[in-house]
């Protein structure tokens, strides 16, 4: 359960549980620095200018370093005070016991963001970001997580909701009016297009969920083709790791196999599948409808060819996702122009020329760099949280219908009923609109400490 009370004074660890060079102890609350000095006698704050740090001796347990972090300018808008020690476990355990004893309270997952965000530190979409801050681990991922943690979205939102406030409380002012039927203090033709630009917005920030998806949980590539192609022979090279079985039985692969690559700062997610023909052992028809599945799921698809003895799968691919021909056993190939002239046969919006089992795939990696650049650059911001892509969704439905209302000439209660379930949608990404339920369930994502 969150808490929406502040009289407590919370603590807890926040680095990682495990021994570490160091680790830090967090405190917040109104009476953080008194606990602190109970538990640490030799430290005095007083006259200091903050956010300020101190070495401190803590005679039989540790030498330490304290930075007290002032309210209102703190990460919690309380007083924090954040203890460095030493890494030991017991040292980390000692200092919270001591802390509890001295009158904290060990904090719950999730509960310095959450007194943040209740603070007016932040919104829930900048609180949300920092759980993804600390879970990133691409450069495009970071990137993303940061443009949101500073408020990105919260602003881009906030001027949408302003407008439409603007215009919902007209409407409402004329509904007071309701007596003098003429009057409309709103101009609809004025409501229209802020109508039309804000449903521009919004299915641009919708359709920006693929890009941010594609980020957050890596670039998904299907590594597909016919058995004996050369598929789990690619993932091993790309790896640079034996993961997956290779031989030269058909059918050798029976699942998808899935492992995570990293690429000049992008994560790729690289799933290597069971060759695709038809076969009536149920086993390997159920590998088989699992690799359809990845091609579904993938944004992009690596087909790999035997370039000896091609044979290529018929793929109805999606909009949007990318389809590259590898183009397999390039040293068994004899003749150049073979090759060369498959490559210009080719269906695919890209094809290549590889040896799996030589390791020669560099131009294949390159490839995969260019298009994963290409659909991760995010000139604005991304939304990348399923919970804000379900609120932009019926944004975009309510928003819609204010269009279709107002073409329709629809009166003022009705037009208004539309404005207020956008202006809510929008709300909620932010948090401005929200419930107990969803705040706990947020929150509760984060670990302990942050
Ligand atoms: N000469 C040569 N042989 C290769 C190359 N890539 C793969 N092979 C061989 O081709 C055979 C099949 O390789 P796999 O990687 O198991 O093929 P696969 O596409 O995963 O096959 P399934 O899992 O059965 O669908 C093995 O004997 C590999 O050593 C290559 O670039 N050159
Ligand atoms: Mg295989």
């Amino acid at each position: 359960m969150l808490t929406t009370s502040f009289s407590d004074t919370i603590a807890a660890v926040s680095t990682p549980a495990g021994t570490g060079g160091i680790a830090v102890l967090r405190v917040s609350g109104a009476n953080a620095i008194e606990y602190v000095q109970r538990v640490i006698s030799t430290w005095h704050p007083d006259g200091c200018s903050y956010p300020a740090t101190q070495f401190c001796r803590i005679p039989d347990l540790d030498d330490v370093v304290v930075t007290l972090f002032k309210a209102p300018h703190s990460f919690t808008g309380e007083d924090v005070v954040e203890i460095s020690c030493h890494g030991s476990l017991y040292i980390q355990r000692e200092l919270l016991r001591r802390l509890i004893d001295a009158g904290c309270r060990t904090a719950r997952a999730g509960e310095f963001t959450s007194r943040a965000f209740l603070n007016g530190k932040m919104d829930l979409s900048e609180a949300e970001a920092v759980a993804d801050l600390i879970a990133s681990q691409s450069e495009a991922e970071k990137n993303l997580a940061l443009k949101q943690m500073r408020g990105g979205l919260s602003s881009e939102l906030q001027i949408m909701r302003d407008q439409l406030l603007h215009f919902t409380s007209l409407i409402e002012l004329e509904l007071d009016f309701a007596d003098h039927e003429d009057l409309e203090f709103v101009n609809r033709i004025e409501l229209q297009q802020l109508a039309k630009t804000i449903e521009q917005h919004v299915a641009r920030l919708t359709e920006s969920f693929a890009v941010g998806n594609a980020i957050k949980n890596g670039i998904a590539v299907a590594i597909v083709g016919a058995p004996n192609a050369g598929k789990s022979t690619l993932l091993n090279a790309l790896l640079g790791d034996e993961r997956a079985i290779v031989s030269e039985i058909q059918g050798t692969t029976r699942d998808t196999i899935e492992d995570t690559l990293y690429l000049d700062g992008l994560r790729f997610r690289l799933i290597d599948t069971a060759g695709i023909r038809v076969t009536s052992d149920p086993l390997e028809q159920m590998g088989v409808e699992r690799s359809q599945r990845a091609i579904e799921n993938a944004h992009i698809v690596v087909e790999v060819v035997d370039a000896v003895h091609p044979q290529f799968l018929s793929l109805s691919l999606q909009k949007g996702q990318q389809h590259i021909i590898a183009y397999n056993k390039s040293d068994l190939v004899v003749s150049e122009s073979f090759v060369g002239e498959m490559l210009k046969e080719t269906s695919a919006q890209t094809s290549v020329v590889i040896s799996a089992k030589n390791n020669d795939v560099s131009s294949l990696r390159d490839i995969l760099i260019d298009k994963g650049r290409q659909m991760t650059t995010v000139s604005n911001i991304a939304i990348s949280n399923v919970r804000h892509y379900e609120a932009l969704t019926r944004a975009l439905t309510a928003i819609g219908n204010v269009e279709q209302g107002l073409s329709e000439n629809r009166s003022g209660e009705l037009l208004s009923l539309d404005l207020q379930d956008c202006l809510t949608a929008l709300g909620e990404i932010t948090g401005q609109i929200t419930s107990q339920e969803v705040l706990n369930q947020i929150f509760s994502k984060f670990c302990i400490g942050k």
